[in-house]
């Protein structure tokens, strides 16, 4: 794709459109019915995940900025000086102005999915760093993409919000393994990781009193409506979030409240009263676990961060 926001220095390699349709046609004429947890941030959704970030009941980004800042000095000495400095599903990027403020970074390659998200976030960084180089890429990370050509120095990812958990466990293994051949002997991964705990308090970060992931739920429905012109009744579906403990995952699914079609494209896709569409899964590790799939994916696990309730993990890991 052509680079169309040179002044604000970003790449746009997002998703052919098609991609999209093609991928939710698929997702609903599965068996159960589901939709990949990545179309669920358009403009509107990454903006009520902001929402959520702020929540009471959503304990990860408050806990993982607390550990950032209480081990700041040895994750700044495990990063080193004159780092360039890549973000995997950047967002606000408002974790990262911890690790930016010490000008040890060299440059900045914040990736999102959402262009207008990045594009306002590259904006209010190169306000508060004009002397950092910032270079944003709209991409889906989670295929294979070149980064810009790097000044050469020691690269450090920052993959934090636990957002290795949207992957199935496998698909993990062979993100992180990829990821680690792309690495050189001192560059870093830096990553965050939600840790299985109390089933209720899982339960209740995806069920806010407030609607806010119900509303970032159902905003799937919205813009399949309209990006692809579809004709979902979003009333008619109701938001649910559970904990499936065999398998140490939170699960977010759409249920249909009552037996309806929906008429897509030259297709109907009909729902039974109770039936769900799949929209996400969060898993949840143990340290050892996730440190086992590090060791299987060819990273080294340097240090480990925990918060005193023992809630999340941020991992330092080298190649
Ligand atoms: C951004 C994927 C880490 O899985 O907790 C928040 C997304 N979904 N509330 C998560 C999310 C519902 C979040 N990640």
């Amino acid at each position: 794709r052509t680079i169309n926001q040179q002044h604000h220095n970003i790449t746009d390699l997002s998703l052919e459109p098609n991609d999209f349709l093609t991928d939710v046609l698929q997702g609903l004429s599965s068996n159960p019915k589901m939709l990949s947890a990545k179309y669920l941030y358009d403009e509107l959704g990454s903006k009520l995940f902001e929402k959520i970030t702020s929540l009471d009941e959503y304990y990860q980004t408050r806990t993982e900025i607390d550990i950032l800042h209480q081990s700041y000095s040895t994750i700044s000495t495990l990063i080193g000086e004159h780092v360039d400095l890549v973000e995997l599903g950047s967002g606000s990027s408002k974790k990262t102005h911890i690790l930016l403020d010490e000008q040890r970074v060299n440059s900045y390659i914040p990736i999102d999915i959402s262009t207008s998200m990045l594009t306002n976030t590259v904006d209010q960084l190169k306000e508060k760093y004009p002397s950092l180089t910032i270079h944003g890429m709209v991409a889906d990370y989670t295929k294979p993409f070149s980064l810009p050509a790097l000044g050469g120095n020691k690269k450090v990812t920052f993959f934090p919000g636990s957002t290795i958990g949207n992957f199935e466990p496998s698909e993990a293994a062979m993100f992180l393994k990829q990821l680690s051949q792309t690495f050189n002997k001192e560059d870093g991964l830096l990553i965050g990781v939600d840790l299985k705990k109390d089933q209720h308090i899982i339960e209740k970060a995806y069920n806010d009193e407030k609607g806010i992931t119900a509303a970032f739920n159902k905003n799937v429905l919205t813009r399949i409506n309209r990006e692809l012109q579809c004709d979902f009744k979003v009333e008619n579906f109701q938001h649910h979030a559970y904990y499936n403990t065999s398998k140490s995952r939170i699960e977010m699914h759409l249920i249909s409240t009552i037996d309806q079609t929906v008429q897509f494209q030259d297709q109907t896709f009909a729902f039974t009263k109770n039936e769900t569409i799949h929209t996400e899964n969060s898993y949840k590790y143990s340290i050892d676990s996730f440190q086992k799939l590090c060791l299987w994916c060819g990273f080294k696990p340097v240090e480990v961060f925990m918060d005193k309730n023992q809630w999340f993990s941020v991992h330092y890991l080298e190649v």
